[in-house]
């Protein structure tokens, strides 16, 4: 009696299996990235990256003047990290690859011994501890030597960046499983060529992001393709993208469709080519910016357009999809005249609507970050809705403070309350997603804010040559949740909230 089976198998899955636990095979884990926490900017044979370059050249362009010369020192003190990760309980660890520590000119006729050896011993100490490790390709730190030769606006960096993604597939790709070929793209393209404040710190807000955006979308592709031919078939591998997106929500009901144009210009660039079956470019946005260069008198858009052999290529580069969340805006049209304010990742005044927070939003510690819980499942079920059933890695999540509190209670309501709308996001709207990660295991050097703005569930002390590590209520909270695999943990911290 093949129902009875079923009948008792669910029943009993219903009775293990609380709302507030998490799906079997969820996974948990925390990040970091490699110019913010490795430091020895200049040993071992690595050359510069433009995050080198831009805090030596541009210090005031950093609170504090601050550089990532010896940050977190992790590059001295992996064992140290791997042991934080350990103590968590962490089901992965993602971390990234200095491009220049591992190709010191870039490209792969020269690969470091130095560069080659701190990856693998990182790698076979997170195995060790049976932590999976999750490597991002790049994470903003593009070698000098390229940028030299116009960096993310030369249409060759597709190829650079694959040439570079082979190496690292065929030396680590025996252990490695998960991959992240390019993180959010959207910051170093629409932040870095709108605003300046991040490297290179050109500034071309409407021309160089899109180049970029386009360039950063075939390089994404190419990697994942040699992935696919070249490595699959041995190492069975998962490969993908990370996006940030902010939840973007109409300001009143009247807003739906200036919301909607907002969220095609965030999420829709990055994302439509690679997981919608039509590829390209999404159509509302290639349509807006091409009437927009018409009346800038240009004979032809500025987005530079996908051609179908390129429309093919990116279309459907993924495993699954990385998804960088932290926080959310409104939407509304701009009133004719009114003036729209530079916002960096929406860049340029192409589409004209004007961002804005709600007065219940709490600010954080960082300017553009307000908290909002519930827009966390609402930015998974519109990324069901608009991309169809795929599974989703939460690439990134966490809250910053400006204080030293290692009583985060902040951070830990964030960790619960974004938690709980996964679970919802799963459970109600059928969204899969397959596992959560932190940003960040430790404090680091958090790009223009330098260290004055924390997102570490490890306190650092920047001021100590050993760079002490001390867990905050935070990691006690993180490592209680991943232990029950739930969000029912009776401990200490929830009790004080
Ligand atoms: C992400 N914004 O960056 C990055 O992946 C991390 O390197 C970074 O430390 C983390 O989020 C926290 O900021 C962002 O201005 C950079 O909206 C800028 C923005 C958001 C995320």
């Amino acid at each position: 009696m093949w129902w009875l089976k079923a009948a008792v198998i669910s029943v009993s899955v219903f009775l293990v299996l609380g709302e507030r636990d998490f799906p079997l095979g969820f996974i948990f884990g925390a990040a970091t990235s490699a110019y913010q926490v490795e430091g020895a900017w200049n040993v071992g044979g690595k050359s510069c990256s433009i995050w080198d370059t831009f805090v030596h050249t541009y210090p005031e362009r950093i609170v504090d003047n601050a550089t990532g010369n010896i940050a977190c020192d992790s590059y001295n003190k992996w064992k140290t990290d791997v042991e934080l990760a350990s103590e968590l309980g962490l089901h992965f660890y993602r971390f990234s690859i200095s491009w220049s520590r591992l190709l010191p000119n870039g490209f792969p006729n020269n690969i470091s011994e130095d560069g080659k050896r701190y990856y693998n011993n990182l790698i076979d100490a997170l195995l060790e501890k049976r932590i999976q490790p999750l490597v991002t390709l790049y994470h903003f730190d593009l070698p000098q030597s390229l940028q030299d030769f116009g960096g993310w606006t030369n249409p060759l960096v597709a190829d650079w960046f694959a040439h570079y993604a082979r190496v690292a597939f065929s030396l680590f790709g025996d252990r490695v499983k998960f991959w992240i070929t390019l993180n959010e793209p959207i910051t170093f393209c629409d932040i870095a060529y709108n605003s300046g404040s991040q490297a290179p710190g050109y500034i071309s807000p409407g021309v160089g992001n899109y180049i970029c955006n386009k360039n950063a979308m075939l390089a994404h592709a190419k990697a994942y393709r040699i992935y696919d031919k070249e490595f699959r078939s041995k190492y069975n591998g998962k490969v993908s993208i990370a996006n940030e997106i902010f939840w973007l929500e109409a300001d009143t009901v009247n807003d739906e469709e200036a919301a909607e144009k907002a969220r095609q210009l965030m999420a829709g660039m990055y994302c439509h080519p690679i997981f919608t079956k039509q590829g390209g470019w999404p159509p509302v946005i290639e349509r807006i910016i091409a009437e927009k260069s018409k009346e800038n008198g240009l004979p032809y858009s500025r987005l530079p357009p996908y051609t179908e052999e390129e429309i093919e290529l990116v279309k459907g580069t993924f495993d699954f999809m990385g998804l960088n969340f932290y926080t959310s805006r409104t939407v509304r049209n701009a009133k004719p005249g009114e003036e729209i304010g530079p916002w960096p990742l929406i860049g340029s005044s192409d589409i004209d609507v004007i961002l804005g927070v709600r007065p219940q939003w709490k600010q954080t510690g960082v300017s553009w970050f307000y908290i909002y819980p519930e827009a966390f499942r609402k930015q998974l079920a519109w990324l069901k809705k608009e991309y169809g059933d795929i599974e989703i890695l939460i690439t990134e999540n966490g809250c910053a403070s400006s204080n030293l509190d290692v009583d985060d209670k902040v951070r830990v309501q964030y960790y619960k309350d974004h938690l709980e709308q996964v679970l919802l996001a799963i459970n109600e709207d059928g969204v899969r997603v397959m596992g959560y990660t932190v940003w960040s295991l430790m404090d680091n050097f958090e790009w223009s804010d330098g260290y004055s703005v924390k997102f570490g569930m490890y306190d650092v002390d920047f001021d100590s040559p050993n760079r002490t590590r001390t867990p905050r209520s935070s990691a006690d909270y993180y490592a209680s949740v991943i232990k029950r695999h739930s969000l029912d943990v009776n401990n200490k911290i929830i009790d004080k909230l």
